[in-house]
């Protein structure tokens, strides 16, 4: 997970306030102290800590007890809310309102900007928008190639010129084409820092692109120095925004988004990784309920809903939930799982789940085991899906024989189907939290955690 170090010492802040006896000063002051220990230790910027622990001691210490909650989850919910508003607080989207809508992403060599422009492509695609691609990088002699390259993964047209040194003329040269897009993203060429050179180039270009946003790509491993450089950007280059890259690794992260998201320049997304689906949208709600380990159905479901109509992420979703769901369930589920990205990924994102550290295997759930199942319960006849603890040994040789695999594949299949339905029982009321209940909190909450139970 991302910044897992700053999530897990979070963590377990509050689960201190969790087993806590009483909320006072003293116990304040320590989690204070430990919220200051673990954002420093991301390289958020003293003075940025110090304001915020100041915060939430004082409105610890001096707010009055709302109805309905008790000291604790008062003091969680601060931690919380203070955490969101350091971050930017609603965050920042990008809409898409005119056509073409013109993205150019700027920023120095190797932080990521072309791995970006694919990412970013998919992400608007993925939403139903046409989106063209062009390369104005004339630095790197591969930097047209590689774009192409990833165009071709994702089945976005990428526009360029090789032979054309000046970025304004190869911009010129497909405007009128890039004009049949939704959305057409600007790649550019970077330096190895802010050069007068490059701040010209960039102006020069932009002059011609007019983009809609002008997004600095920033690695994160830059940490608080992050905001130098988007203050520099945001001078010189009039950026709208920043997409902070390599969130995967490096312990810094937090640093480089709490510095930017006080700039003029704030965050829009962030990159997890080097695969073009290993980004999102930054919303600080999300990100914070991550990190401290709240889940977050609100992204959940929002991916759920990218890979499978909203009914039926809805049915699965309720289905999953009450832990009613038999065979056929689990191979939906995991079927749209697979698509939502890794499976690791999602499940973070299930509240509760996010703390049970799922062992891997059970997560790694590949295209070639779905595909086995799928045979297999094209075996099984209606009762044996609908009741698969019906499913008795001599049932298991004749599923085998049908389906073409084995009885240990068939096997196989009824223990991941006991393992989820177990996982779901874990999560039911009567172990101390009441699933349904909480659900419709954050669905209420739009994303915040509001009263949530604590054990
Ligand atoms: N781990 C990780 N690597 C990334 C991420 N974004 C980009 N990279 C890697 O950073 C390197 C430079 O990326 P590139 O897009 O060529 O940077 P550019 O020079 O700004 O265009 C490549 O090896 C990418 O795979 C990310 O979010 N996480
Ligand atoms: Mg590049």
């Amino acid at each position: 997970m991302v910044l897992e170090k700053l999530g897990d010492s979070l963590k377990s802040t509050l689960q201190k306030i969790a087993k806590s006896v009483f909320v006072d000063e003293k116990l304040i002051n320590e989690l204070v102290k430990d919220i200051q220990r673990a954002l420093l230790q991301s390289d958020v910027n003293v003075q940025l800590v110090f304001d915020l622990t100041k915060q939430i001691k004082e409105k610890a210490l001096k707010e009055k007890l709302p109805a309905g909650l008790t000291r604790r989850e008062q003091l969680v919910n601060i931690v919380y809310e203070e955490l969101v508003k350091f971050l930017g607080g609603e965050g920042h989207k990008i809409e898409v309102k005119k056509k073409p809508f013109k993205i150019m992403l700027v920023g120095l060599f190797g932080n990521g900007k072309t791995t970006t422009a694919a990412k970013l492509g998919k992400f608007f695609s993925k939403r139903g928008l046409k989106v063209g691609m062009i390369q104005t990088d004339t630095w790197r002699p591969a930097a047209y190639d590689q774009l192409v390259q990833l165009g071709k993964n994702i089945k976005i047209p990428v526009f360029g010129n090789k032979k054309e040194k000046d970025p304004v003329k190869i911009f010129k040269e497909f405007e009128s084409e890039l004009k049949r897009f939704d959305v057409t993203i600007i790649d550019t060429a970077g330096r190895d820092a802010l050069s007068k050179d490059l701040i010209e180039e960039l102006n020069k270009l932009n002059k011609a692109v007019k983009a809609d946003e002008r997004l600095l790509v920033i690695g994160a491993d830059v940490g608080q120095a992050a905001e130098k450089q988007a203050k520099a950007f945001h001078e010189s280059c009039n950026i709208t925004g920043v997409i902070i890259t390599k969130m995967d690794g490096t312990a810094k992260g937090g640093g480089a988004l709490v510095a930017c998201s006080v700039t003029d320049a704030p965050v829009k997304f962030i990159g997890v990784g080097e695969k073009v689906d290993d980004f999102e949208e930054f919303k600080p709600k999300n990100f914070v309920g991550r990190l401290l380990g709240m889940g977050d159905l609100e992204a959940l479901l929002e991916k759920a809903k990218e890979a499978m109509p909203e009914e039926q992420a809805e049915d699965l979703g309720k289905k999953f939930l009450k832990g009613e769901f038999n065979l056929v369930d689990l191979y939906e589920q995991m079927q749209a799982m697979s698509k939502m990205g890794p499976l690791g990924k999602v499940v973070e994102m299930i509240p509760g789940f996010g703390q049970l550290k799922l062992p891997k295997d059970m997560l790694q759930v590949q295209e070639g085991k779905l595909k086995k199942w799928r045979f297999i319960m094209d075996s099984c006849t209606k009762k044996e899906l609908e009741d698969p603890d019906s499913i008795d040994r001599n049932r298991i040789e004749r599923i085998a024989k049908g389906s073409g695999t084995t009885p240990a594949g068939v096997r196989e299949l009824l223990k991941q189907y006991k393992q989820s339905k177990k996982m779901v029982k874990f999560l039911k009321p009567g172990k101390g939290k009441d699933m349904q209940k909480m659900m419709k909190k954050f669905q209420g909450m739009k994303g915040g955690m509001g009263n949530v139970k604590l054990k």
